[in-house]
C-alpha cells in the first residue's frame, strides 16, 4: 500500500553512492504516502551477491544505515549496468520491524529480493507449500513467500528468463500487488509486475526515444531480445546481443545508455525524466540488455498492441496529491478501494462467508460474553455508532458505546466476562489506550480496530482487526471511518455464522458488501452537485445534520467533519430528538440537511421532515436514488443508491466528507491540517 522505487541504469556509468543517493532520494519523494519502515536492495561489491540494507522507521534512519556499510559496499566503484531497489513499507502482516521490511529475499544469500505493495491474500497456502520444499521463513510477511516462491520455479526451470519465472510467480498469486524484483542470476535486469497497486515507470535516454510505443507481447511471444542468451557469464560483462529486426522492436536511443525509474507514483521519477509508462493490471515488465518490453499472458478481445509513453506535464507538488489538490481529498476518493482492502482475505463472495484472522480463536469466548463494549474517541467512536444497532441484531448481545474520556471520567464498571474494543486508526490514542488498560487491568477481553499494524492499541489488546485502510495523511479521517465500520459489520457477521433463523439477512448484507465499490463510486460522482450545496452554505453559521436509526451515525460524523474541517458551528442531530429541543432553531434562515432512506424509520424521518418544514425550514434531503415522492419534500437534494439498510450509513456520509471539503476550501481553510488539531492524538 506504501512506496516502491526501482532504478536501473543500463551502459550509464554510476558511482554505487549515486545509485543508494538516487534510491534513497527517490523514497524520499514517496513518504508523503506514509509507512513505517524502509529498505533497499544493490549489487555488493563482492560481485556474486546482493546487498540488502533495511531499517525500520523513517527513510532518513535508513540513510544514516547505508552511511554505516559504506566500507563494505565500496562506495566509489563505478557500475556501468546496475538494478536496485527500494521500498516504504506500510505494514500490513507482521509488525513494522528490520526483518518485515522489504525487499524481502528467497535464501540467506539473497538470491532473489522482491518489494512489495498490497497484500497478498493466499500466502498461507503458498508458504505452507514451500515450507514442504523446504524453504524456511524469516519474517511475518504475505511478501517473503513472493521471493521464495521464485527462487522455487528457478531451480525447477533454470533455463526460464527471467520473466517468465515472474509469470509463473504471479500466477501463483491472490489478492493485490504492485511488485519489483531483483535477482543475483539476472544481474542489471528488473522485471515489475502489478495487480490492483499502482506502479509506473519512467524512462530517460540522452537523445528523444525512436518511438512513443513500447510493444505488447503477448502469451509466448519473446521480447526483441534471445531469451535463451540471457544470464551473462561474468558480472557486470554484458554482451550486445543480436538484434531481431522484428518491426515491434523497441529503439532505447541509438547508443543504447538508457534509465529506467519504476515507482508508485510519478513523483518520484519527474525529477530524472517526464516520460513515462502507466503499468496496467497485469502487465509484466522487464528490461533486459537495457531494453524494456511488456508482457501479459493472455490476449483478450481488444487488447492492445502497444503500451504508450505519456510526457508528464505535472509539478511535483500537483503528482503527490495524484489529481487531487488536498490528502482529504484523495482520501475521499480513494474509499471505492480502500473498503476493498479491509474486505481483502477476508469476505468470501462465492461462499457467503467472513473470516477475520485476527479474532477467529477468540469467537466462542466472545460468543459467551455478558456484554459487548465499543470504546474510541471522535470519528473511530462513530463508527462505533454507526454499527451498534446491527450488532445488537446479530449478536443479541447488549451492546455499549462510549467516548473514552467519558468512559474513564465515570469509572465504568467493567467485569471479566466483558469484550472491550478499543477502535483508533492509529491506535494511539491516548484517551482509548487509557481506556483499554482500565478494561485489561479488570480482566476483560480486550479487541483493537486499528488501522496501523504494530500500534500500541495491537500490541497491548488481546486480539484484534487490522482495518488495512492503507495510510491515511488527511488529519480529518474520511477512508479509516468507512474501513473501521466495514470491519464491524464484518465483526457481526462472524458472530452470526451459525444462527440459521439471520441466513436471508446475512446474505443481503455479504450482497451489499460486495456493491459498495460501486456504489461509492456512484456516490463520488455527486461531488459537482455536493460543491454546488457548499457554494450555498460556506458563509452561513451552522449547519445542523439530522437523521435517526441506521443514519445517526452519519449525522454526527458528517457534523465533525464540518466542524474540524471549517471552524463553521455544526451538530448532528438525532430527529427523534427534534421535539425536546433542536426544533427550537428552526427558522427560514437555519441551514438544515436531513438523511432520509427508505429503512425501518422512513416514516419518522419523514415525520421530522415535516415539522422542520412548518417552522419555515427549507432541508437539504440525502434520500434515496429515484425516491420522487419523497424528493418533492425538498428544494435541494441528493440521490444516494439504495443498499441494505445497516450499511446505508458508508454510503450517506461520503456526500457529507465531500461537503466538508468544499466548505473548507471555500473559507480557506487548511483542508489536510485544520488548525488546533493533530492526526494522532497521544495526549489525554
Ligand atoms: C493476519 C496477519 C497476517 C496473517 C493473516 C493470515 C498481521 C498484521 N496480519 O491478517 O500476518 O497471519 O492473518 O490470514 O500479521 N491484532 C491485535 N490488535 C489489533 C489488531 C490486530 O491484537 O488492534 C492482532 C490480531 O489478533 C492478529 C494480528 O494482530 O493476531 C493480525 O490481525 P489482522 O487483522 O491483520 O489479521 P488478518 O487475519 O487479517
Ligand atoms: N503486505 C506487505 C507487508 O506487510 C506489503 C505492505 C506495503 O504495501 O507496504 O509487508
Ligand atoms: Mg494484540
Amino acid at each position: 500500500m506504501c512506496g516502491i522505487f526501482a532504478y536501473l541504469n543500463y551502459l550509464t556509468p554510476k558511482k554505487r553512492l549515486e545509485i543508494l543517493e538516487l534510491l534513497v532520494n527517490g523514497l524520499k519523494r514517496l513518504e508523503y504516502r506514509g509507512y513505517d519502515s524502509a529498505g533497499i536492495a544493490v549489487d555488493s561489491s563482492d560481485e556474486t551477491a546482493i546487498a540488502l540494507i533495511k531499517q525500520c522507521g523513517k527513510v532518513a534512519v535508513l540513510e544514516e544505515a547505508i552511511k554505516h556499510v559504506a566500507e563494505k559496499l565500496n562506495f566509489d566503484a563505478l557500475l556501468e549496468t546496475h538494478c536496485g531497489i527500494a521500498h516504504t513499507r506500510w505494514a500490513t502482516h507482521g509488525v513494522p520491524n528490520e526483518i518485515n521490511s522489504h525487499p524481502q529475499r528467497s535464501d540467506e544469500h539473497n538470491s532473489f529480493v522482491v518489494v512489495h505493495n498490497g497484500i497478498v491474500t493466499n500466502y498461507k497456502e503458498v508458504k505452507t507449500f514451500l515450507e514442504q520444499k523446504g524453504f524456511r521463513f524469516e519474517s511475518e510477511t504475505d511478501t517473503e513467500i513472493i521471493a521464495k516462491l521464485i527462487y522455487h520455479f528457478y531451480q525447477k526451470h533454470p533455463n526460464f528468463s527471467f520473466r517468465e519465472l515472474v509469470e509463473n510467480v504471479v500466477q501463483q498469486l491472490e489478492g493485490a500487488f504492485a511488485l519489483c524484483f531483483k535477482s543475483k542470476y539476472f544481474p542489471g535486469e528488473c522485471v515489475a509486475t502489478r495487480r490492483g497497486s499502482p506502479l509506473l515507470v519512467g524512462i530517460k535516454t540522452k537523445t528523444r526515444l525512436a518511438t512513443d510505443h513500447v510493444p505488447i507481447l503477448y502469451g509466448k511471444d519473446e521480447p526483441p531480445i534471445s531469451p535463451k542468451e540471457h544470464r551473462p557469464h561474468g558480472r557486470n560483462e554484458y554482451p550486445t546481443l543480436p538484434r531481431t529486426g522484428s518491426t515491434s522492436e523497441f529503439e532505447p536511443l541509438e547508443d543504447k545508455q538508457v534509465e529506467y525509474f519504476f515507482a508508485s507514483d510519478a513523483s518520484a521519477i519527474i525529477e530524472h525524466t517526464n516520460r513515462v509508462i502507466y503499468f496496467e493490471d497485469d502487465d509484466v515488465a522487464a528490461v533486459r540488455n537495457g531494453v524494456l518490453s511488456i508482457h501479459r499472458v493472455r490476449r483478450g478481445g481488444d487488447d492492445p498492441n502497444t503500451r504508450e509513453i505519456t510526457t508528464l506535464k505535472m509539478e511535483l507538488q500537483q503528482i503527490m496529491k495524484g489529481n487531487y489538490d488536498y490528502f482529504m481529498q484523495k482520501e475521499i476518493f480513494e474509499q471505492p478501494e480502500s473498503v476493498v482492502n479491509t474486505m481483502r482475505g477476508r469476505v468470501n463472495f462465492e461462499t457467503g462467508t467472513v473470516t477475520l484472522g485476527g479474532i477467529k480463536e477468540h469467537i466462542p469466548e466472545i460468543k459467551r460474553c455478558r456484554r459487548l463494549m465499543l470504546i474510541g474517541c471522535g470519528t473511530s467512536y462513530h463508527s462505533a455508532i454507526a454499527t451498534r444497532q446491527l450488532l445488537e441484531e446479530l449478536t443479541e448481545l447488549p451492546v455499549m458505546v462510549e467516548l473514552a474520556s467519558d468512559f474513564l471520567d465515570r469509572t465504568t464498571p467493567v467485569f471479566r466476562d466483558d469484550v472491550c474494543f478499543f477502535i483508533s486508526q492509529s491506535g494511539e490514542t491516548a484517551d482509548t489506550l487509557m481506556a483499554l488498560r482500565y478494561c485489561k487491568q479488570r480482566g476483560a477481553l480486550i479487541v483493537g480496530i486499528t488501522n496501523t499494524v504494530g500500534s500500541s492499541i495491537c500490541r497491548e489488546s488481546h486480539c484484534g482487526v487490522h482495518i488495512n485502510a492503507g495510510p491515511e495523511i488527511g488529519v480529518a479521517s474520511t477512508k479509516a471511518y468507512t474501513s473501521q465500520f466495514i470491519s464491524l459489520v464484518m465483526f457481526a457477521l462472524v458472530m452470526s455464522e451459525d444462527r440459521l433463523s439471520l441466513r436471508k439477512r446475512r446474505e443481503k448484507i455479504i450482497e451489499g458488501l460486495r456493491n459498495l465499490q460501486e456504489q461509492i463510486r456512484i456516490v463520488l460522482k455527486l461531488d459537482q452537485k455536493v460543491n454546488a450545496l457548499a457554494e450555498e452554505l460556506y458563509n452561513k453559521k451552522s449547519l445542523l445534520i439530522m437523521g435517526r436509526g441506521f443514519n445517526f451515525a452519519t449525522c454526527l460524523e458528517g457534523a465533525l467533519k464540518v466542524k474540524e474541517l471549517t471552524y463553521m458551528h455544526s451538530e448532528g442531530i438525532m430527529a427523534g430528538e427534534l421535539k425536546h429541543g433542536p426544533l427550537a432553531l428552526i427558522d427560514n434562515t437555519m441551514p438544515v440537511m436531513m438523511i432520509v432512506m427508505r429503512d425501518p424509520v422512513y416514516t419518522k424521518c419523514m415525520n421530522a421532515l415535516q415539522q422542520v418544514k412548518s417552522r419555515d425550514g427549507d432541508p437539504i434531503l440525502i434520500c434515496e436514488e429515484g425516491d420522487a415522492e419523497t424528493i418533492a419534500f425538498a428544494s435541494r437534494h441528493l440521490e444516494i443508491p439504495k443498499t441494505v439498510d445497516c450499511l446505508q450509513g458508508i454510503l450517506t456520509v461520503i456526500p457529507l466528507q465531500l461537503l466538508s471539503f468544499h466548505i473548507a476550501v471555500k473559507r480557506n481553510c487548511n483542508v489536510d491540517c485544520p488548525r488546533n488539531l493533530a492526526k494522532s492524538v497521544t495526549v489525554e
